[in-house]
């Protein structure tokens, strides 16, 4: 990227006044962020471009369909309940020029570009328990508005995303295959994975059963996709609209507790330093049942901490799989990345499975 390519992309939005800089933003495995700063009237006003994977986003118009359907439900409800910075509080997409929400660059690459949302942030790693109930209730308050959107059922902007049995049988297979010769050094990680086959088909089955119900969802719970207000610490605004679309709450409730329960990064190398704090995850309980907590049913409640085991598993499998594949999928900095954060994954769910119990007594006493 160099300043004249994003100016030519940002010249194809709605956008005001004249450009004046950009720089890479943020920490994603996946898409392309920029921050780019424009003088309007005087002011300087700054936007986030963000160029999307089509590689692993096979369907981004569709994609980009469900967020403008999304951003604008959450529109509607901020202007009806008379939140005056609504701006803030929900992505604003800027429409293109020619009416998309999306532009495509002279490589044909497909961009879009939001408001960029002023004195929040985001986090990497959890700092204190009030940020996990903001984080929970910010996501918990995304579902409840995606409940109430109209019309036909969002796209699937990538089909099985939390289908944890298919993404275990699909590690399956690329060790069978072993394409880069890797397997041999993750023996234990796979043996480690392979014990816990058969939590790959419990929310699944319960779905199949009709014990938990189909919703929309936002399937990237991370926290770091949750901004937070510098000022007042509050949760204000849920980003990172990508896989919104139909799914189980209890991979979103899962994946706070995967990344916001630890104080190590996700890629931290000594695992010895991830682990499961009871603080936060009775935190994000609290946040996320002070939101949804009446309409959850009992077999979600039920299972919320056995979430945060599963798809912390889950992604730990993606991790590995990406390693074993020679590092196509998530975004590696050095060799060995992918097997990094896989490992930190298995040490969570280790730590997980040794407190699950405390969780569970917590979960009953507060739901
Ligand atoms: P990725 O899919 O790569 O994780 P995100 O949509 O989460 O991309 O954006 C990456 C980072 O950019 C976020 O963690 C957040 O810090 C920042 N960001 C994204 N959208 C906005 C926005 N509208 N205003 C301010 N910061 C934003
Ligand atoms: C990716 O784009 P980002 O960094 O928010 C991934 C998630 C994983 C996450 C692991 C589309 O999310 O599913 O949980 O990395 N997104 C996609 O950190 O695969
Ligand atoms: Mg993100």
């Amino acid at each position: 990227m160099n300043s004249n390519r994003l100016r030519a992309v940002a010249r194809q939005f709605e956008i005001s006044g004249s450009y004046l800089e950009y720089r890479p933003h943020g920490s994603g495995h996946i898409n392309d962020t920029f921050v780019a700063a424009f003088s309007q009237a005087g002011t300087r006003i700054r936007y986030i471009f963000q160029r999307v994977n089509e590689r692993i986003f096979q369907r981004a118009e569709e994609l980009m369909d469900n967020i403008a359907r999304v951003t604008a439900a959450a529109a509607a409800r901020l202007e009806a309940d008379g939140v005056v910075d609504s701006t803030r509080r929900a992505l604003r997409l800027i429409p293109a020029r020619s009416g998309k929400p999306f532009v495509r660059d002279a490589e044909g690459r497909l961009w879009r570009c939001y408001l960029f949302i002023e004195g929040a942030r985001t986090y990497d790693i959890i700092e204190t328990p009030r940020q996990a109930f903001e984080a929970a209730s910010a996501f918990g308050d995304f579902q409840k508005l995606t409940a109430s959107i109209d019309g036909p059922r969002l796209h699937e902007t990538i089909p099985d995303f939390h289908h944890t049995r298919a993404r275990f049988n699909r590690l399956r297979e690329v060790a069978t295959v072993d394409p880069m010769g890797r397997l041999r050094e993750v023996a234990p990680e796979w043996n480690y994975i392979r014990e816990r086959e058969e939590w790959t088909d419990v929310l699944i089955g319960l779905a199949a059963r009709g014990e938990i119900p189909e919703r929309v969802t936002h399937n990237d719970t991370k926290l770091n996709n949750v901004m937070i207000d510098d000022a007042t610490g509050a949760g204000i605004c849920v980003i990172d609209l990508d896989t919104v679309m139909p799914g189980l709450a209890l991979y979103d409730f899962g994946d706070m507790v995967r990344t916001a329960t630890s104080p190590a990064a996700e890629d931290e190398q000594d695992t010895g330093k991830v682990l499961m704090q009871m603080p936060m995850f009775e935190a994000l309980v609290r946040g996320y049942l002070s939101s949804v907590g009446d309409f959850l049913n009992e077999a979600e409640k039920a299972h919320m901490a056995f979430s945060g085991k599963l798809i912390t598993l889950e992604i730990g499998i993606r991790f590995l799989t990406d390693y074993l594949e020679g590092d196509v999928y998530f975004k590696t900095k050095r060799p060995g990345h992918n097997l990094d954060r896989c490992r930190t994954q298995l040490a969570l769910v280790r730590s997980i499975e040794v407190q699950e119990e405390a969780m569970n007594a917590f979960v009953r006493g507060e739901a």
